[in-house]
């Protein structure tokens, strides 16, 4: 029996796993407790990796479609049809006739991360998309327009605050997001033996507020009228202390004229909260020695998402906790590629072709993948690669997704299962099993709790006939450029990045050699406050007053809440992982997870029961599904988790077998519900009717 150290790459948590491995084959997987940022922490999916390594459904060789069916091919014959298909296709009709996707695990494979922008920059198509515009966008735009750098997250220092506000996120079940803190169980229970506080603020009584110091009821999508009270209260109060951030921030003046009218009084008629309590929530802030205001997805996929995350920008700074131990803080990775001014980030400077939403980072909201494919014209997208990604689950209106794929001329998907997206593919291209690759965390290294470096060798040998994720890649580049008659850029097998990359490291004596030699991970110390060296915006300081919040506050001053109806907001569990987890039998058992959930007061006037089916209806479209009756929530919101229903599509067999259900959010989701500031998506906070069926 063999011991075999590695990091789990499936969620920001990256914890190190214990893995053995008998006859070949995986026999346990545990935390590994020697790791130098996870200490032993491990969650069920990373336990699951055994099943997604072993499914028989997992793709292990290209497959083309053929009447219907897929059939394997052999590696040569997919990438020269991928590269003559795409090429005849930019010729006919134009570049930007040809779409690309990327996918949230394209950030979790270093193959992946380290050459997709190749590809982009071969292709030169405009039609560019990921998941960032459901997820993070607004995030990055702040970060880019206060600090200069889209990546320019700053991390929650939960190890040594004394209170940490959280909006929006559940991390006892998401483990963290922008933030990497594995076992945040734990880190949580260290703030609160030492007499710190969490307060979670979330239209629903999480898995994260049940272990919190207090939780509020919050009306989905009202966040920035509380944010900004708590702003103006900071203001009004005189308890705004920015101390030595003020040396390097412009823009006060301006922010308090702003949110002047945003009232703790007209946040409580919009959010439901008392407008004592958002008083005491901002004076409390201002009053804690160390504190951390934090927000995630239910304060970036909402309507208001970019002044959500412009306000907790302002309350950190005003506090003077930015910057700060016990704060937040922009983590030295060792290698800091990410936060190279290169990648500094752009915003608006082209805009999308049938509603004219701005580009960030090269990349068009997601929201208008289906008309760039669907309206004819210039520029309409007839091809489509998607990469690491299942858009038919994952970003809005799915059901018109799923439509406007079936309109393409040719569509390849880099991808190791048949699903909702990737059955529209007329070749898929699979990557070997992640358990047979090297590991590196370059996107979250720069997110994490602790700056600490790490390296996870392959824990199997592919074998001969698959290819790395890098690899299919290249194949693609080659293809391509082969039949558009230009040179293929060369693509280095990442290890050899990594090395490189360690070698240039701030940090002294790193390489690949010494990272292989520590299985359990180097740890580079706390995180150090770093500003203003490291600000990128064009005078170097600090802007509080971004144009583009200001210009979006006449659109919240005029937001009215809608006086009935309900609003539905999405929910992780543990044993999930967006779309594509749900073929592991050991992660589906149990208790059914992928009802509906609503307060029995908005049950009782519709007639439903618990347990009853229900017809659930919005612009977008309408679903089926049994309702679970929750005191968790608050009246007026349903909640649904996304990521489920495959068994509603033809030709998938992934996880229908272990009787997994449901139905997907994203046929709910609307197109053209956005966080109009940035061009995210609106995922929570989505209109809807509820209606008994018989
Ligand atoms: N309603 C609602 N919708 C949401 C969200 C929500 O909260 N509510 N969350 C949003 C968020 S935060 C995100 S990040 C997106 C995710 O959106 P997507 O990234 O589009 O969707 P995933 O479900 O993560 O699908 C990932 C795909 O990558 C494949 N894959 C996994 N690992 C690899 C690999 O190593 N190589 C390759 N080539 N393929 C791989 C999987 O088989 C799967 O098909 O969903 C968003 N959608
Ligand atoms: N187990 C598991 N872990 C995951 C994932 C997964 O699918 N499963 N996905 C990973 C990914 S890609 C991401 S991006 C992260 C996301 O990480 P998180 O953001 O921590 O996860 P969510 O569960 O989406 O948390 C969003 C919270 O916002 C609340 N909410 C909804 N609308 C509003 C609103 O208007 N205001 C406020 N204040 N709250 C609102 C919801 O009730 C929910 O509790 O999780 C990652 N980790
Ligand atoms: S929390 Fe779970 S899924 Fe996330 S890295 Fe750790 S073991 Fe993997
Ligand atoms: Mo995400």
């Amino acid at each position: 029996m063999a011991t075999h150290y590695r990091a789990c790459h499936l969620c920001e948590a990256i914890c190190g796993l214990e893995i053995t491995v008998e006859d070949g084959k995986v026999a346990t997987i545990r935390g590994d407790k020697a790791d130098v940022l996870s200490r032993g922490h491990i969650c069920p999916k990373g336990v699951a990796l055994k099943d997604l390594h072993e499914d028989p459904d997992r793709l292990r060789a290209p497959v083309k479609k053929v009447d219907g069916a897929f059939v394997e091919i052999s590696w040569d014959e997919a990438f020269e049809m991928v590269g003559t298909r795409l090429a005849r296709i930019a010729e006919a009709h134009g570049r930007d006739a040809i779409g690309t996707y990327f996918g949230n695990p394209s950030v979790h494979s270093l193959g992946m991360l380290a050459n997709i922008g190749m590809l982009v920059r071969l292709i030169k198509s405009k039609s560019v998309f990921s998941a960032t515009s459901v997820d993070q966008l607004p995030h990055q735009l702040m970060a880019l327009w206060m600090y200069g750098h889209q990546n320019y997250l700053f991390v929650p220092d939960i190890d040594r605050t004394d209170l940490i506000y959280v909006f929006g996120g559940n991390p006892m079940a998401s483990n963290g997001s922008l933030w990497t803190v594995p076992d945040f169980p734990g880190r949580l229970a260290a703030l609160k033996a030492r007499g710190g506080r969490m307060v979670v603020v979330d239209p629903r009584r999480t898995e994260t507020a049940k272990v919190a110091s207090a939780h509020h009821f919050i009306r989905p999508g009202s966040d920035a009228f509380v944010l900004l009270a708590m702003v103006n209260t900071l203001i009004v109060e005189g308890l705004a202390r920015p101390g030595r951030l003020a040396d390097f921030a412009d823009g006060m003046e301006a922010v308090a004229e702003a949110v002047a009218p945003f009232t703790a009084e007209r946040a409580e008629s919009a959010s439901g909260l008392g407008a004592e309590t958002i008083r005491a929530m901002a004076r409390d802030l201002a009053a804690a020695p160390r504190a951390v205001v934090y927000g995630r997805m239910g304060t970036s996929t909402q309507a208001f998402g970019t002044l959500c995350q412009w306000a907790i920008q302002l309350l950190n700074i005003l506090t003077g906790n930015l910057d700060r131990e016990g704060g937040t803080m922009l983590p030295h990775p060792a290698i800091a590629a990410g936060f190279s001014p290169r990648a500094a980030g752009n915003f608006g400077r082209w805009k999308s072709r049938v509603r004219g939403l701005p580009e960030f980072a090269s990349n068009f909201p997601v929201a208008a993948l289906a008309e760039e494919i669907q309206t004819p014209g210039p520029g309409q997208i007839r091809a489509l690669v998607t990469i690491a990604g299942n858009p038919v689950s994952s970003t809005p209106n799915g059901r018109r997704l799923d439509a406007a794929f079936a309109e393409l001329d040719f569509m390849v998907a880099l991808d190791f299962y048949v699903n909702e997206t990737t059955r529209h593919a007329d070749v898929i291209l699979p990557p070997c099993s992640p358990l047979e690759r090297g590991h590196y965390d370059l996107a979250f290294f720069p997110l994490a709790v602790r700056n600490v470096t790490r390296w996870s060798d392959p824990l199997f040998e592919k074998p001969e006939s698959a290819r790395h994720d890098w690899e299919i890649i290249a194949g693609i580049l080659e293809a391509f450029a082969k039949a558009t008659g230009v040179e293929a850029p060369n693509v280095l097998p990442p290890e050899f990045m990594i090395d490189m990359g360690l070698r240039g490291s701030d940090y002294p004596n790193l390489d690949l050699e010494t990272l292989r030699a520590a299985p359990h991970g180097i740890d580079l110390g706390p995180l150090r406050p770093s500003l203003p060296e490291r600000l990128l915006t064009p005078d170097g300081r600090i802007q509080m007053a971004p144009e583009g919040c200001l210009a979006d506050l006449p659109r919240l001053l005029a937001a009215t809440p809608e006086a009935q109806g309900l609003l539905l907001i999405g929910r992780r569990h543990v044993r999930s992982n967006n779309s594509w987890m749900n073929n592991s039998t050991r992660l589906v058992k149990g208790p059914i997870r992928y009802r509906l959930q609503m307060h029995p007061s908005d049950m009782e006037p519709r007639q439903i029961r618990d347990g009853g089916a229900v017809a659930v209806t919005s612009r977008a479209g309408e679903v089926r599904i049994e309702v679970e009756a929750s005191e968790d929530l608050m009246p007026g919101v349903v909640c649904l988790p996304h990521g489920w229903g495959q068994a509603t599509r033809d030709g998938i067999r992934l996880a229908v077998a272990n009787g997994a259900g449901g139905v997907s959010f994203n046929d709910l989701s609307d197109e053209d519900l956005l966080d109009d500031a940035s061009g995210n998506a609106a995922l929570n906070g989505v209109p809807v009717e509820v209606r008994a069926l018989p």
